[in-house]
């Protein structure tokens, strides 16, 4: 028998679910004749921030795509992501987390990214769910997450952030020792096994 089993926080959205994609499609769908961000132009987390560069009346325009009743539930899954939370599930000596902020404006956000789990990775899953403002707060070993900066009230979280890209980190330049995890056809159980101890 090994040590405490390895803790593992998988962020959910840009992570598990397709979130800038659901954007992009919203916005064009209810905007069409706005001008808008392709993926391959992102640059920086927030959304709402890019469109507000491009012109400040888009910022609200944004927002009220991802704050729209059933946005989060219909949100796609990333490729790969699924199969490998299952795997992580019933990996030996592994304890697997969702690790997920609500939006601002919660209101439709949270019940269904609870229903997205439910629905896309079954009731298990449903039991770990971490809903949090504060991921600084939660202890683990590793937080798969595409957020570039991940700050709170703990100033030394006991996890190693490894950065999940996506279209708006691409271009972010990481100082050593920090590493990313490209897609879930990269290869995490490396990464998992670089943290186990011996
Ligand atoms: P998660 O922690 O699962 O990545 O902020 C609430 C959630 O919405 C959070 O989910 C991040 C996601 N989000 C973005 O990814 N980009 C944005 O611009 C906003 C407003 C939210
Ligand atoms: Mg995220």
């Amino acid at each position: 028998m090994g040590g405490a089993a390895l803790r593992v926080l998988v962020d959910m959205d840009g992570v598990l679910a397709d979130f800038e994609g659901a954007v992009l499609r919203g916005f064009r769908g209810r905007f069409p004749r706005d001008p808008r961000v392709e993926l391959a132009e992102r640059r920086g987390f927030s959304v709402r921030e890019q469109y507000r560069s491009l012109r400040p009346d888009l910022a609200d325009k944004v927002a009220s795509v991802y704050e729209s009743p059933g946005f989060f539930l219909d949100l796609d899954p990333i490729p790969g992501a699924l199969e490998a939370m299952q795997e992580m599930l019933h990996m030996q000596d592994t304890e697997v987390f969702i690790c997920t902020s609500p939006l601002r404006k919660y209101e439709h956000c949270i019940v269904e990214k609870y229903k997205w789990v439910e629905k896309h990775l079954g009731p298990e899953f449903v039991e770990r769910i971490i809903l949090t403002r504060d991921k600084t707060l939660v202890a683990a070993d590793l937080l798969f997450d595409d957020k570039d900066t991940i700050t709170g009230a703990e100033p030394s979280p006991s996890w190693e952030h490894v950065l999940f890209s996506c279209c708006h980190n691409r271009q972010v330049q990481l100082a050593a020792p920090r590493r990313r995890l490209r897609s879930w056809a990269d290869d995490w159980q490396g990464i998992l096994e670089s943290k186990r101890s011996k």
